[in-house]
């Protein structure tokens, strides 16, 4: 997506269908001959809201409010109206219409954001955080989108970043003056500031998954052999009987899905197919289904009968999926091996315990000693290179010298700079807003 900023840009910022009000937004330079051809208003630039009409060649489409705000203090830093209008989607739609006849452009996705973005009016964490604040699944997953969006995230990038620095200069001045000159840091000083921030980039990295799963929610599989009893747990977790449960095996051949709250966690449980040779190419089809849905899922519980936890089609499951949580179903008939959550989904024996070791898992590594907290797997990664990468310059300076120390933290410092947006390569923009609805 090329974008020319000087062309107005037209979306509704609320979603589709009628409502009580509409929120049009426009943003361009030129703002202003476009909306003298289809808004009758008293209103001034960086004023007050007033009222207005809007009209298209039929007549007057509807009358509401419009707000102009004055750039560089916009969303977009461009030239902003708002326009208030009757939520009923017709008017929406021939208001758009007029618009784009009076010489706006429909905007893409996102667009609204990565014009702000352009103007240095957000940063990439504060520009991925938008769509966290409007995806937030959780209180603490709001305050998590909102730290992002205020700039506390990227105060906090910029703080780990910040000694690192020193630390380049240090290396720079060796390389420049030879060691016995000047040295400001020695090598223990250097070691040390290395070891703080990597301890940090990594732990902040790791406790992405929590952060992600507060934002964003958790998608968690049960999957196991045929009559594990995956169906009877899914039921006693969602707590009600929704999947069908059966002695046959193959009972379940679609995958269910249904939304459940683990005290303030939204979870997506998803119910699976068992795992078993088949003729049946529907049952084989729900099981290719499985396997794609299992593979993006943030967690896997591997549930087995409580008798054959140690059977040949379990150990293949294992060997294959790397389950979080592993579950010894029917405990009212033999006990569990040890190293296993024992159930019973007829007696309801440790489902209070499963239901804990999920949450646990999604969300026991938040990173909670540090300011750092990701739920976007760019900034994860990023944080994640790094780690790695200033492991590497401690590593080289005493055995390889100041060179290769300072090369590797050259690279670490270009990923950090990545993380708030130094970085605004196209390939980098594209992903991040086709993720975002149109209005944004
Ligand atoms: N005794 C006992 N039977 C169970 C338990 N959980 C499931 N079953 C039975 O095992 C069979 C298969 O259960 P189902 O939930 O359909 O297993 P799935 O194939 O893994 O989905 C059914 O007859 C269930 O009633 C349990 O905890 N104890
Ligand atoms: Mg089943």
């Amino acid at each position: 997506m090329r974008v020319a900023p000087v062309t107005v840009v037209v979306a509704a910022a609320t979603p589709p269908g009628a409502s009580a009000l509409a929120l049009i937004r426009l943003s361009g330079e030129g703002l202003d001959s476009v909306l003298a051809r289809f808004v009758r208003s008293g209103a001034e630039v960086g004023g007050a809201p007033r009222r207005c009409e809007v009209f298209d060649a039929q007549g007057t489409i509807d009358d509401g409010l419009i707000w102009l705000g004055k750039a560089p203090r916009t969303y977009t830093g461009e030239p902003t109206a708002e326009l208030s209008l009757h939520g009923n989607p017709r008017i929406v739609e021939r208001t758009l219409e007029a618009a784009v006849a009076a010489g706006a452009r429909l905007a893409e996705p996102g667009e609204f954001t990565r014009r702000a973005l352009l103007h240095g009016k957000l940063d990439l964490v504060q520009a991925e955080a938008v769509l966290q604040v409007a995806e937030a699944r959780s209180d603490r997953g709001l305050a998590l989108a909102r730290e992002a969006l205020d700039g506390s995230l990227s105060q906090a990038f910029a703080a780990l970043r910040e000694p690192l620095l020193d630390v380049a200069a240090e290396l720079e001045a060796r390389l420049d003056l030879g060691h016995d000159e000047l040295v400001m840091l020695d090598d223990d000083a250097v070691d040390a500031a290395l070891a703080l921030a990597e301890t940090e980039a990594r732990e902040a990295a790791e406790g992405h998954r929590a952060s992600r799963a507060w934002v964003h929610g958790a998608r968690v599989a049960l999957v196991g052999p045929v009559n594990a009893g995956k169906s009877s747990l899914f039921n006693q977790l969602v707590g009600r009987p929704r999947a069908l449960v059966h002695a046959s095996a193959g009972t379940t051949r679609d995958v269910l899905e249904l939304a459940i709250d683990l005290d303030g966690l939204q979870v997506t449980l998803l119910d699976t197919a068992g795992e078993r040779q088949t003729d049946d190419p529907i049952e084989a089809a729900g099981l290719a289904l499985a396997a794609e849905l299992v593979d993006e899922a943030d967690l896997v519980v591997l549930v087995a009968p409580v008798e054959s936890t140690d059977d040949p089609v379990v150990h293949a499951i294992e060997a294959r999926l790397d389950a979080d949580l592993r579950v010894a179903n029917g405990v009212d008939r033999a006990p569990a091996p040890t190293g296993w959550l024992a159930t019973s989904a007829h007696t309801g024996e440790g489902i209070g315990a499963l239901r804990q070791a999920i949450r646990e898992a999604l969300v026991g590594r938040e990173a909670r000693a540090t300011r750092l907290q990701v739920a976007s797997r760019r900034q994860a990664a990023a944080l994640h290179g790094a780690a790695d990468l200033l492991a590497e310059a401690r590593e080289a300076l005493p055995l390889a010298g100041p060179a290769a120390a300072a090369d590797a933290l050259t690279e670490a410092l270009e990923a950090l700079d990545g993380l708030t947006g130094a970085d605004t390569r196209e390939d980098v923009l594209s992903r991040l807003f086709e993720r975002f609805c149109i209005g944004k």
